[in-house]
């Protein structure tokens, strides 16, 4: 029996865990957290110990398929699936044009460093402007308040250099969402949490829930879901009222504070405290506290940019630092490192709102494009269009949006009828099972990698190659070198890291790539290599913001006319909401608010094929003791959820650590259900939300979080 030990790390989220892998004759026999790990310290979550499940579970696709039958598919040789792909592909484009076939990019796109750059490289050599991801699904408002606001291009302040932070609907402990989306250290979030506090940092949290994140804030605002747009109005107009913001940088970087002043004038600090539900101290307390700084952001997760007025939410949050002026100046750090990648030192200064969404394509629901990106609840409306340049294929890259996407149904209807559905999944996910071919590719611990994808979202110059742990099953492909073979199958290269990938030159291996990835890098990938734990490179600090450009003249765009007819919209949905309660004074609404939440042991829909990863009861809604009480329910209790779109069945569970009225469940549930989820695979909650009503102007964001729905017996056999 020979045993070996070898150290790597978890690519299933961006917190890249450093993981000590135990092997015995070449079977894994236990994953733990690496104590040596340079950043990471032991830390792992119950996924990644979990690894090498995701390679060897009987579930795992070993072989890619092809499908012969609704809902049968069978082994297929990867050259035979790339010429015939290839030829369906060129087919299309050559009758329909390329605007035919789409993409769709999940999560899983992103984890491993080489799969989006190969992704983006086809989508390029295709000349498609179909595009779809997770993100519009996700925090596409971010997109939308950087087009509308403008953006500071040098990037954000740092956690570790600021006093306070203000996190709204994230949670961060579980979720590892840091970087540029929150400014949340990725890595060993708990350690370094305790550690920025016990320097100094305060923490405002504002979250319907009383997460791990709002145990440890010195403010909690456990606001009624759904109400971020108003309680950040009110923010502003206290900020505004009592002079608590940077005039000075205003007066460069932000003129129109005026129009800010009179676009939030109705949200009183009184009035904003009655919509959220939150004492109107607390909300004065929390402005004053922030304001105070000087240093420190306001970041949202998904809870603002999945609710109702997202994208205003995240405009008046994002306002919230211009105001305050809190950005790198000259001088000052930038956060993101670049070990791998290349370091500019960027400017201090606004990169002008471009709302290029207004310009060029628009797709047939009538959406432009948002940063390159079609909504992705529109999908099934691009596939059933009446054009002849209607989606007719589809290529899925390391996403599932049969299960991600609001309106399950309906999506599963659009994507088989497609007349080409191509997937890389290394299971049979719901969207593999409706797709002509499945792709199996090359899994986690079987490739070799570094954490280059991942350095915009560390806040320390850290570094990490992996060498492949495990040998890969001979019938799978990376899923980098599947796009670069199938477009060469179709006669096309493929341009990336300063060269031309030619069809007729040799196939490189992933090393190879990651090289040529690597030969702009500020510390030698050789010198990374000889770091088993990773290592944090001095000589890779972070580099300083530049001065403005000379002459430079755009300025943030704080108060548009959008944004100001939309709070003046939020004030008549105010004004109607209070009025519709004061009516129904004698008999409540006892509907209850389902808000988004993250589960420790899924990755979305990834875990959820893996035995012993997830827990009993699969799925479960969690209520607050007080809302299952009055409502006569015990924990346990097989329920019906009922929305305005559709119902699921769930047990509930009581949580404590809820507001009064809100209701939590996670996503990416649902097992092979096609028709409806089978019982005990827990369910689907995008059963529940609508992919057609409520949908946010510009990103055609559905509502995910804050979505009345009514609690009741189960109105199906269990
Ligand atoms: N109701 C509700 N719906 C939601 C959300 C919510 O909060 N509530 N959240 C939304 C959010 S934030 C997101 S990002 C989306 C997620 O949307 P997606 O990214 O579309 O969904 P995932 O479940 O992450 O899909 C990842 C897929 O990649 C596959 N995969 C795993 N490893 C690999 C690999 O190495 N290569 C390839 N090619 N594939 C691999 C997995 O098997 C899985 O099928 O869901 C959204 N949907
Ligand atoms: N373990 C695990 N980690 C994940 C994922 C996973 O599925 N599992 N998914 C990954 C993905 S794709 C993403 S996008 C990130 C998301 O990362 P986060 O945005 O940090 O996700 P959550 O941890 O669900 O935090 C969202 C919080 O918003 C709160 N919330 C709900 N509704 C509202 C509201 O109306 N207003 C406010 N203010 N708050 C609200 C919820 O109570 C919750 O605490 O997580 C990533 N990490
Ligand atoms: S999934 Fe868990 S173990 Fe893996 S990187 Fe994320 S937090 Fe770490
Ligand atoms: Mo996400």
């Amino acid at each position: 029996m020979t045993s070996e030990t070898k150290f790597t790390y978890c690519r299933l989220c961006p917190a890249t865990c450093g993981l000590v892998v135990q092997l015995s004759d070449g079977v894994v026999t236990k994953i733990t957290g690496d104590e040596e790990h340079a950043l990471t310290r032991g830390f792992t979550c119950t996924k990644g110990r979990h690894l090498a499940d995701f390679c060897t579970t009987p579930a795992r696709l070993r072989e890619s398929q092809r499908k012969v039958a609704p809902g049968r598919h069978e082994p297929v040789a990867i050259d035979v699936a790339i010429g015939e792909i290839a030829a369906r592909l060129s087919d299309i484009i050559d009758t329909h044009g390329p605007d035919a076939v789409a993409l769709y990019t999940g999560t899983q796109a992103a984890y491993a460093s080489l799969t989006l750059p190969f992704t983006l490289a086809f989508w390029k050599t295709i000349g498609s402007r179909k595009k779809f991801s997770s993100m519009t699904v996700d925090q596409a408002a971010k997109w939308v308040a950087e087009g509308r606001l403008g953006r500071w291009a040098a990037g954000s302040q740092r956690l570790a250099d600021a006093n306070v932070w203000m996190f709204v609907g994230t949670n961060p402990l579980v979720s590892m969402q840091g970087g540029y989306f929150t400014g949340f250290p990725i890595h060993d979030g708990m350690r370094r949490l305790a550690e920025e506090k016990r320097r100094g940092l305060q923490l405002i949290v504002v979250d319907p829930r009383r997460t791990e994140l709002a145990t440890r804030a010195d403010i909690h605002l456990q606001i009624i879901p759904g109400t971020d747009a108003a309680l950040f109005a009110g923010f502003l107009h206290v900020l505004l009222a009592e002079g608590l913001f940077d005039g000075e940088f205003c007066a460069r970087w932000a003129p129109d504070i005026d129009g800010l002043r009179a676009a939030v004038a109705a949200f009183t600090p009184r009035t904003a405290a009655a919509v959220c539900g939150v004492a109107e101290d607390d909300l004065v307390a929390a402005v004053r506290l922030f304001a105070r700084g000087p240093r420190g952001m306001a970041t949202g997760g998904t809870g603002p940019d999945m609710g109702p007025f997202s994208n205003l939410a995240e405009h008046l949050i994002q306002t919230i630092n211009v105001v305050c002026g809190r950005f790198p100046q000259e001088g000052e750090p930038l956060a993101g490192a670049a070990v791998l990648g290349s370091a500019k030192a960027l400017p201090a200064e606004v990169i002008a709102p471009d709302r290029h969404w207004q310009q060029g394509f628009r797709s047939s629901a009538g959406y432009g494009l948002l940063n390159a990106e079609l909504p992705a609840v529109t999908l099934p409306d691009e596939i059933a269009a009446p054009a002849d340049d209607r989606v007719r294929a589809l290529i899925v890259v390391g996403g599932n949006p049969a299960v991600a996407v609001p309106g399950k149904q309906r999506m599963i209807d659009g994507l088989s009828s497609l007349e080409l559905l191509v997937t890389i999944d290394p299971f049979m996910s719901e969207t593999a099972q409706v797709a002509d071919y499945v792709i199996a590719p090359v899994s986690h611990l079987e490739r070799p990698d570094t954490t280059r994808a991942y350095e915009s979202l560390m806040d320390t110059p850290f570094a990490q190659y992996t060498p492949a742990i495990l040998p890969a099953p001979q019938g799978v492909i990376d899923d980098w070198q599947f796009l670069l073979r199938l477009a060469w199958a179709m006669g096309r290269s493929l341009k990336l890291a300063g060269r031309e990938f030619a069809p007729g030159s040799p196939l490189p291996s992933t090393d190879d790539v990651l090289e040529a990835f690597a030969a702009r890098a500020r510390v030698p990938l050789a010198e990374i290599k000889q770091h088993p734990h990773g290592a944090v490179f001095e000589a890779a600090a972070p580099v300083q913001a530049a001065p403005p450009q000379p002459g430079t003249t755009a300025v943030f765009d704080i108060a548009p006319a959008d944004v100001h007819a939309e709070l003046a919209a939020l004030a008549q949905h105010v004004a109607e909401h209070a009025q519709r309660q004061a009516d129904a004074a004698g008999a409540p609404d006892e509907r209850l608010l389902l808000i988004v939440r993250r589960a420790k042991e899924v990755m979305n829909s990834n875990g959820t094929q893996i035995a012993g990863l997830v827990r009993t009861p699969a799925n479960p809604c969690h209520v607050h003791p007080a809302d299952l009480q009055r409502l006569g329910l015990a924990a346990g209790d097989r329920v019906s959820l009922t929305s305005d779109h559709g119902s699921i069945d769930a047990v509930v569970l009581p949580d404590p650590t809820l507001r009064q009225g809100a209701a939590s469940m996670t996503h990416g549930f649902g097992g092979a259900g096609l028709d409806g989820d089978p019982p005990g695979a827990g369910t689907s909650t995008n059963r529940l939300l609508s992919a057609v009503a409520d949908l946010q102007p510009i990103s055609g964001m559905p509502m995910l979080t804050a979505v009345p729905v009514s609690v009741g017996p189960p109105q199906r056999p269990a």
